[in-house]
């Protein structure tokens, strides 16, 4: 691994501390946390950690930087060129940025830096376009030639961003950007687990004209920093990705301001193969759909289920590609997948890979590192039920399960059966099935031969308890501002 071609990559750790109004500060007790490699389990970094007065400090600056206006006020073009350029300087810098999400994510350097900076670079540049088309509406209410009605979009506010471990720099900007976009001010809270990119983000964001306070980044953990933020009375809208069950905390958490919420939580999404479907597209594209980023994706394709007639070949299929799958250090060109992002969460999934064993069947995988790094093999269940845990719970790794179905009533049926509804996955080659599948199908997203497509412009969310509200797309822009009605009395 020493000798690889990518692992020159791997870049030098800047600086670690909070970005409060512009500038790099140590927390207010001094204390800091650990991050470390998931390749080697060793620590890289001691980051600043952010606690609840590092978070008013925070807040206080976003405050005035809402109120005096520097961002609010400035020219909708000047506002889109600062984030057109926070775009620009992300693409600039993809070297040291895609090095830093696998140092401290582990991911493989090329998907990070040839797959999540240029998506999140897009997000800067599709949403710099929407500061320039905040419009309003006319409303021709029911007093002809009295009134003058109208709307206007204007940005909510502070708001909190608290993003996931699993695309540090995607999700941040999947929120930064529209509340950029919007004219609103940000405090960005990372996962405890990766906060480098963030950090990185929040002084490219200065470097790009972003002015001092607008865009603040803390580190810290979900329990004191992240609390903190959501239950803060001077937060006015609060956007989170992560577990459900952290999500159920911080709704109420912020029942006291009565803050605005945007919920992007679990999945156990299905992945359906029909009896028609294109095997060879199916099978590469369901393995992808799941393998990718480690499993580690909300949207993860991991309930998969094979119309009978094909289930055998699409067992044999999505385990050949499992065993072919290289799993090693995002630093080797050679890893598809790199190991999972933290000792926590590889002892979640190692559970979870003991637990398939026992109900149901290994067809591939189910072998992990125990010391060292967190890596797992990629793992593919059979033999087991629609009330399996494994089948139910979201195991948020490359572990999959198979299921056979007989017709299209029943595999609708079981694949909405769960309590998630983020996203499903069709392979058919019959287009009166694909619509029929997509309109009855519970998820925010279905995508038909093809998974995991992501694009700025459109949105992404949950039904369900998978979460509120959307990310990207214009859509995601209802959730950044508010919309003031104003109606001028012009005649009797
Ligand atoms: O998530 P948390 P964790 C799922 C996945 C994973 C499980 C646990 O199944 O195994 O969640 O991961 C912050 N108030 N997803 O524990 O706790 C925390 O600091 C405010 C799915 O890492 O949801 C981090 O910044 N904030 C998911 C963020 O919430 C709090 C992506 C996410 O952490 C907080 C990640 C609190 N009380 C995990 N507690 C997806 N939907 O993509 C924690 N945080």
């Amino acid at each position: 691994m020493t000798n690889s071609p990518v692992s020159e990559h791997a870049p030098k750790i800047g600086d670690t501390r909070l970005l409060i109004d512009g500038e790099r500060v140590d927390s207010a007790d001094g204390a800091t946390f650990a991050v470390y490699n998931p390749a080697t389990g060793e620590e890289i970094a001691q980051v600043a950690e952010g606690k609840s007065e590092d978070i008013d400090r925070a807040v206080k600056a976003a405050r005035r930087a809402f109120e005096s206006g520097p961002w609010r006020d400035m020219k909708p073009k000047d506002r889109a060129a600062a984030i057109w350029r926070l775009g620009e300087l992300l693409v600039e810098n993809k070297e040291e940025l895609g090095g830093l999400e696998t140092l401290d994510n582990g991911k493989p350097f090329l998907q990070a830096r040839d797959g999540d900076v240029p998506t999140a670079a897009g997000l800067f540049h599709y949403m710099s376009g929407w500061a320039t088309k905040l419009e309003g509406t006319t409303i021709p209410i029911s007093f002809p030639g009295q009134f003058h009605t109208f709307t206007r979009r204007e940005a909510v506010g502070v708001v909190g961003l608290i993003v996931p471990w699993n695309f540090p720099l995607t999700i941040s900007a999947w929120k930064v950007a529209p509340a950029l976009a919007a004219g609103n001010t940000v405090v960005l809270k990372p996962s405890e687990v990766t906060p480098l990119t963030a950090l990185r983000l929040g002084d490219l964001a200065l470097e790009a004209g972003i002015p001092p306070g607008v865009l603040n980044v803390v580190p810290g953990f979900g329990a004191d920093a992240g609390a903190a933020l959501t239950a803060h009375p001077d937060v006015d809208k609060v956007s989170f990705t992560g577990s459900t069950a952290t999500g159920r905390a911080i709704m109420q958490a912020a029942t006291g301001n009565i803050k605005k919420l945007t919920l992007e939580l679990g999945g156990k999404s299905p992945d359906i193969i029909m009896g028609d479907a294109n095997l060879e597209a199916a099978i590469a594209g369901a393995a992808d759909g799941i393998f990718y980023n480690q499993g580690e994706a909300c949207a993860a394709g991991s309930r998969i289920y094979a119309h009978r007639s094909v289930y055998d070949e699409v067992v044999a299929g999505i385990s050949a590609a499992a065993n072919g799958i290289n799993v090693g250090d995002g630093f080797d060109a050679s890893s598809f997948i790199g190991p999972l992002v933290s000792k926590e969460h590889h002892a979640k999934v190692r559970s979870y890979v003991d637990l398939g064993r026992e109900e149901g069947t290994v067809a591939a995988g189910g072998e992990y590192a125990t010391d060292g790094g967190y890596f797992v093999n990629p793992t593919v269940f059979t033999d087991v039920t629609d009330q399996s845990r494994v089948v139910r719970e979201e195991i948020f790794g490359p572990v999959v399960s198979i299921m056979p179905f007989d017709d299209t009533d029943e595999v609708i049926r079981r694949a909405n059966d769960t309590r998630y509804g983020l996203s499903a996955g069709v392979w058919t080659e019959s287009i009166s099935t694909a619509h029929r599948m997509a309109e009855a199908l519970r998820a925010g997203t279905v995508w038909v031969n093809c998974y995991g497509v992501f694009d700025a412009a459109m949105p992404f969310g949950g039904y369900k308890e998978s979460g509120w509200g959307r990310e990207m797309g214009g859509i995601v822009l209802n959730d950044y501002t508010e919309t003031k009605t104003v109606c001028i009395k012009i005649g009797d």
